[in-house]
């Protein structure tokens, strides 16, 4: 099982189901007809640990997040703190620590590094152990770009597309960030627990109120950019970004990159959580029910694109140098164009070098803006040669929205 690629997101979370059922199913003692009726009346979660996520409780909002999120960078969505792309005209790659998004489930949570442990543990390995911090970073380190990008980002724009809003936090395209990471290769420290041939799926788990926890198959958690990070951009992890230490999965959906990891459980057994099963999973008329899930679970992101204008900007009339990033969990970007006349024409931008795969590519293009009101569109293709579409599928959730968007600005 260890070769046996899962990288591709339906490969994977349907082989994991089947094995699932099939392993519940025997250990019950029932058929593998009568295990899925029971999931699904809803008898069968009880037989999977910490299936749905518990609710938390009504949050002081000041406790939320610990940097400071001023309305000039952020805009507050409940507990997290979307960046405004305006921001990043003008700035380098990466996005400044001060500066990145945050995605919290429940609240920052608050460790100490001095009594933090990292445990590894499962019937993956054969020598489950702890790890304090001082061992974590005496391991070998590496250091990549790459971005963390929401599964929610651009969910409010369904909306438009549909009439209705999806559930969750209604996200603009600011749920993205990319920065340098540095930290161990996950695969160091599996290795120093007693890899097992038979290992199957790895599932870490955050030291924060709701414990949050998603699994991602051995091929993805071997991978050479799976890491375990201490640093962002040259600084130490800041807390609300999962100091001490978090996982970077890079191209995956925000929800694998756990932060505040307390625990890594490794198994020879398909493993689940509400991360896979409940949540971030796609659910909606054109997606099967996949039990133990509620329907085929995300992997990785796909193909956007975001102007670093504000949103219902107000431009000067003249020359202007529009500028913006496009990216990909696939890969990189090969071509970004964009139409200022809706859609009856395209031109292509210039894309400004460094060009990362999983990170994003910055691009350019010089306008003399005239008068008026805009709806502007950038469409990028990676280069798998998958090109933003004109509509995005509808679920439940509002993941993964990549059409191109309409971004409003008016010159004077
Ligand atoms: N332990 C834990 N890890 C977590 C989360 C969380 O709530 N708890 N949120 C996830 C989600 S949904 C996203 S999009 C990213 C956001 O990372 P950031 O807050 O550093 O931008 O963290 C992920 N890791
Ligand atoms: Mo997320």
């Amino acid at each position: 099982m260890r070769g046996e690629d899962l990288l591709d997101e339906h490969a994977y979370s349907q082989v994991r189901a089947d094995q699932f059922v099939h392993a519940q199913a025997k250990a019950a003692g029932v058929s593998r007809r009568r295990f899925l009726e029971l999931v699904t009346a809803g008898a069968g979660a009880a037989a999977i640990e910490g299936l749905r996520p518990r609710a938390v409780g009504a949050q002081a909002p000041t406790d939320l997040v610990v940097k400071p999120t001023p309305p000039e960078f952020f805009n507050e969505l409940g507990p997290n703190r979307e960046m405004r792309w305006e921001v990043m005209y003008s700035r380098g790659y990466v996005v400044p620590n001060e500066l990145f998004f945050v995605r919290n489930h429940s609240r920052t949570a608050r460790l100490d590094a001095a009594t933090w442990r990292l445990r590894v543990e499962g019937s993956g390995v054969s020598e489950p152990r702890e790890f304090t911090y001082e061992e974590i970073i005496a391991l070998p380190s590496v250091s990549v770009m790459r971005f963390i990008e929401c599964a929610g980002n651009g969910r409010s724009f369904f909306e438009a597309s549909y009439g209705n809003k999806a559930q969750g936090g209604q996200w603009k395209l600011g749920a993205i960030g990319v920065a340098e990471w540095t930290g161990v290769p996950l695969r160091e420290v599996l290795d120093r627990a007693g890899l097992r041939r038979s290992a199957q799926d790895v599932m870490p788990e955050g030291l924060d109120e709701l414990k949050v926890r998603r699994p991602m198959p051995i091929a993805k958690a071997l991978a050479d950019d799976t890491l375990l990070v201490y640093a962002m951009n040259g600084q130490t992890l800041p807390m609300d970004h999962g100091f001490p230490v978090r996982v970077l999965v890079p191209g995956w959906i925000g929800v694998a990159n756990i932060k505040w990891v307390g625990r890594i459980e490794v198994s020879d057994q398909p493993l689940y959580s509400a991360w896979n099963t409940e949540s971030y999973v796609l659910i909606g008329p054109q997606y099967k029910r996949n039990p133990p899930a509620k329907g085929p679970a995300l992997t990785f992101q796909n193909v956007k694109s975001a102007f670093e204008l504000p949103w219902n900007g107000e431009l000067l009339a003249g020359p202007t140098l529009l500028r913006g990033r496009s990216w990909s969990g696939a890969g990189k970007i090969s071509k970004v164009e964009v139409s200022l006349d809706r859609e009856i024409t395209w031109q292509t931008a210039r894309l400004r070098e460094p060009n990362i795969p999983r990170a994003w590519v910055r691009w350019d293009l010089d306008w003399d803006a005239q008068p008026g009101e805009y709806s502007l569109r950038a469409r990028a293709t990676d280069e798998r040669g998958t090109r933003q579409p004109v509509i995005a599928p509808w679920n439940d959730q509002g993941y993964l929205y990549d059409a191109v968007v309409k971004h409003p600005v008016t010159v004077r």
